[in-house]
């Protein structure tokens, strides 16, 4: 169970930050009133929810998910890939630091990258993707933390996604919400796989919080097939942050 999530407000300069999505610029009014959608939906689930103030240093980082690994054990500040984003950690080491309980907190370091997206748990296992952003000594370097702490870690080799869990997600019950990339990987093949066809995939990045599984909202074909599942689903309109590369979980970190 999760109680507490961080998130970042949306800064003015939000449109300026990385993309390779070709949808146009976001509305801004529109990015902060999905925001707010965000954070209700986080409520809703049970979570006190941390909300950070703007930084317009940084136009991505309302992206928190990338700069910090946390769990019930241990929090881990990231070395983000992209040389714009690096410098987003230092708030977030503040908000860790300084409003919960954590004996240490660890850091990437350079030359290791990492962002929080390639970074998948199932259990005490995490996967790490390695891709434009997190590269193997990052990788290696959060496998050791993280190793200290009892939990296992397995690397998955990306060619595509920007980020491992753009595509690949855990919707708990043994299941994996996967795009084509990694459905044949070995590495999943002992998980319940439900593929998410090409025109859906950006449905791919869901969240379970709490038993709740949060989804894009208008992706009809994965929601009917979720429905019948019985998973509780809750819709967000995720239009502004798809056009900025950015999908539901890069919106918070969620912990215990
Ligand atoms: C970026 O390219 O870094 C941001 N525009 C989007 C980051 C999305 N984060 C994520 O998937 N964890």
């Amino acid at each position: 169970m999760f109680k507490s999530a961080i998130v970042k407000k949306p800064c003015k300069k939000f449109s300026q930050g990385l993309t390779t999505s070709s949808l146009g610029l976001p509305d801004y009014e529109m990015v902060l009133e999905q925001h707010a959608n965000y954070i209700k939906a986080l409520r809703k689930c049970g979570l006190e929810v941390h909300i950070l103030e703007v930084d317009e240093t940084y136009p991505d980082s309302t992206f928190v998910e990338d700069t910090a690994i946390v769990n019930e054990k241990c929090a881990i500040i990231t070395n983000p890939g992209a040389p714009s984003r690096k410098g987003e950690v230092h708030t977030i080491f503040e908000a860790l630091n300084d409003n919960y309980n954590f004996e240490k907190i660890e850091r990437i370091e350079a030359p290791g990258t990492l962002d929080g997206g390639d970074i998948m748990r199932i259990n005490n296992c995490y996967y790490i993707g390695l891709s434009s952003r997190t590269n193997k000594e990052g990788a290696s370097q959060l496998a050791k933390i993280l190793g200290s702490y009892g939990f296992s870690c397995h690397f998955v080799e990306m060619k595509e996604s920007l980020h491992l869990k753009s595509g690949l997600n855990y919707i708990g019950d043994n299941c994996l919400l996967s795009i084509d990339e990694f459905k044949d990987n070995p590495l999943f093949q002992k998980f319940d796989i439900i593929q998410v066809e090409k025109d859906e995939e950006y449905a791919a990045n869901c969240i379970l919080v709490n038993g709740y599984l949060i989804m894009p909202k208008g992706y009809n074909n994965l929601k009917e097939t979720l429905t019948k599942l019985n998973f509780i689903i809750i819709e967000l309109d995720m239009s502004e942050f798809k056009k900025m590369d950015g999908g539901l979980s890069c919106l918070s970190l969620r912990f215990p």
